[in-house]
């Protein structure tokens, strides 16, 4: 038997998709599983104690979503918290224990060594959990069993994940409380593909879901969505990375959705790249259901679109916001402030121009997460010793680690670049603010880690993506 325990505590709560689909294809397989949500629980500790003197798993595997929180300056490390949990089970099972997740395949080696755990698997889950279940009971050739990190002779190995081209996965939904969590976190994910083949500069979504993009056929999604349904849930977000890329996918997708009506039973949200985006597509996707994207914006200036390695200009984005108003659908636009060589020019260039083009409301990130191999971690090199960087700022002492949460924030921003935001977007309702460092600031930023307004408001029937939410709440 494989017992699968979501550790993500996250408030407001939600679904462990990633689980959900590993559970539901292990069972296909017919391996006996089940599923610990430490979540929905209201003791961890005690819903442990209680589990393991009754269950005997072969394995227990470990659902690792965030391994920070990716906000500056919240800075929230969650490692520690999975090496206390995994030394917690040591004492509770033998069983052998595997780690897995998005937040996981980020920091794969590291993770696995610093917590101790016996596996972990980088990349997709289904096939991995069936081919290293197998294994144990087999003759333990795990060289075998793709993105897995074992150790052999006391040397972790780190196989090679294997981004199959198509993806297939179960689309019952019944692992997990979904209803539950739809009711306490106000939406429930679907996925339609994985990986990205972009390479933004600072982001992390290739390594951790492969830098192709691998397509889920549509009938399939569509299948899961009427699963979702059928439990009551009508509300989603994709758990793409960006649904639009490629953007054919996306309109086969939704012309399924609205060949089954699903357009008219279902409201959901998601990201998108800036381009493409069309009037065909915003159409197709209004038709299918969806009420609101969250566009990859960054930046309003070309210099800065140039450093992240966007290939959209600002152009593009008031085309994005058009479309968007022309079709009924709420546009939210995801800002990166503070990247490498942002000036006050910058912002400013980037501020006034979303004010004007006015979309629903603008998130703005400032302090940039670096993730061990991606392009920032080249930008930080270039620019000379690490300790003497301005740039960097981290909670945590002792020699620079990115594993530890690390963010970079442009030193042409100076001494206190929240404050030099904020100022430029001047008390505008339609942009969620950064956070200034000092303890009491208060929050208008947009981190949904223990966001107790957020969970009130959906504890009240608020439904919809985080920031339309949030967004509601503000201007009511
Ligand atoms: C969609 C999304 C959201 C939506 C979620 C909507 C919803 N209803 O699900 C919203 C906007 C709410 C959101 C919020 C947040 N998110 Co988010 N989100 C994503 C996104 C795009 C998809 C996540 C997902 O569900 N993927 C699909 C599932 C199927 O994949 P998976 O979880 O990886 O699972 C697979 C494998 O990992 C593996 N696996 C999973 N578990 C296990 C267990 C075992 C034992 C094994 C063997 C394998 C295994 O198998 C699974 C199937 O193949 C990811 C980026 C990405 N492309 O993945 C970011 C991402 C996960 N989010 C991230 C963050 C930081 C957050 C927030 C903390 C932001 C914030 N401060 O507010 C919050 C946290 C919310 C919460 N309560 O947890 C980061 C985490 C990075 C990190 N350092 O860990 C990511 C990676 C984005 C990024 N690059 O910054 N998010
Ligand atoms: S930011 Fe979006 S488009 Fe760019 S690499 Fe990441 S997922 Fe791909």
């Amino acid at each position: 038997m494989l017992t699968l325990i979501n550790t993500n505590r996250m408030v407001p709560p939600i679904a462990p998709i990633g689980l959900e689909y590993v559970a539901e294809a292990v069972q296909d397989q017919g391996i006996e599983v089940e599923v610990l949500d430490l979540c929905l629980c209201e003791d961890p500790d005690a819903t442990l104690a209680a589990y393991f003197p009754r269950r005997s798993p072969a394995l227990v595997g470990l659902s690792f979503r965030n391994a920070d929180d990716c906000f500056w300056p919240s800075a929230k490390w969650f490692v520690p918290a999975l090496a206390d949990l995994v030394q917690r089970l040591r004492g509770l099972t033998d069983a052998p224990i595997a780690l897995g997740g998005v937040g996981f395949s980020a920091f794969a080696e590291r993770t696995v060594d610093h917590t101790g755990a016996d596996f972990g698997v980088h990349g997709d889950g289904e096939g991995a959990a069936v081919a290293l279940y197998r294994q144990l009971h087999g003759r333990q050739a795990f060289e075998t069993v793709d993105g897995l990190l074992w150790r052999r002779d006391g040397q972790l190995v780190a196989n090679q994940p294997a981004w199959p081209e198509q993806v297939s996965l179960p689309t019952r939904r019944r692992a997990v409380d979904n209803a539950t969590y739809f009711t306490k976190g106000g939406q429930c994910g679907f996925e339609t593909k994985r990986g990205c083949n972009r390479r933004c500069l600072y982001c992390a979504d290739p390594l951790s879901k492969g830098t192709c993009v691998r397509l889920r056929p549509p009938a399939e999604v569509a299948d899961e969505v009427e699963s979702l349904l059928a439990q009551g849930i009508d509300v989603l977000h994709t758990c793409d990375a960006e649904f639009n890329l490629p953007r054919s996918h996306a309109l086969a997708v939704c012309e399924e959705f609205t060949r089954r009506a699903l357009g008219e039973k279902v409201r959901w949200y998601t990201y998108l790249a800036v381009t493409p985006f069309d009037a065909e597509l915003a159409g197709t996707m209004r038709r299918a259901g969806c009420v609101g994207i969250n566009f990859t914006g960054d930046s309003a200036s070309a210099a800065m679109l140039e450093t992240y390695r966007q290939p959209h200009r600002a152009a593009d984005l008031e085309n994005a916001v058009r479309l968007c108003r022309q079709h009924g659908i709420k546009v939210m636009i995801d800002l990166m402030l503070g990247g490498p060589g942002e000036t006050p020019e910058t912002v400013a260039t980037t501020i006034d121009f979303i004010k004007r083009i006015d979309p629903d409301c603008a998130g703005a990130s400032l302090g940039i997460r670096i993730y061990p191999g991606t392009g920032m971690v080249d930008v930080v090199s270039s620019e000379g010793p690490l300790e003497s960087n301005p740039a960097l700022r981290r909670k945590y002492a002792g020699p620079f680690d990115f594993f530890q949460p690390t963010f970079y924030i442009s030193r042409h921003l100076g001494s206190n670049p929240a404050r030099l935001v904020k100022e430029l977007m001047a008390g505008d309702e339609r942009f969620f603010e950064p956070m200034e460092e000092q303890p009491d600031a208060a929050a208008t930023d947009h981190n949904y880690n223990d966001n107790t307004e957020l969970a009130d408001a959906i504890r009240a029937g608020a439904r919809g993506a985080y920031w339309d939410i949030l967004h509601r709440l503000r201007r009511a």
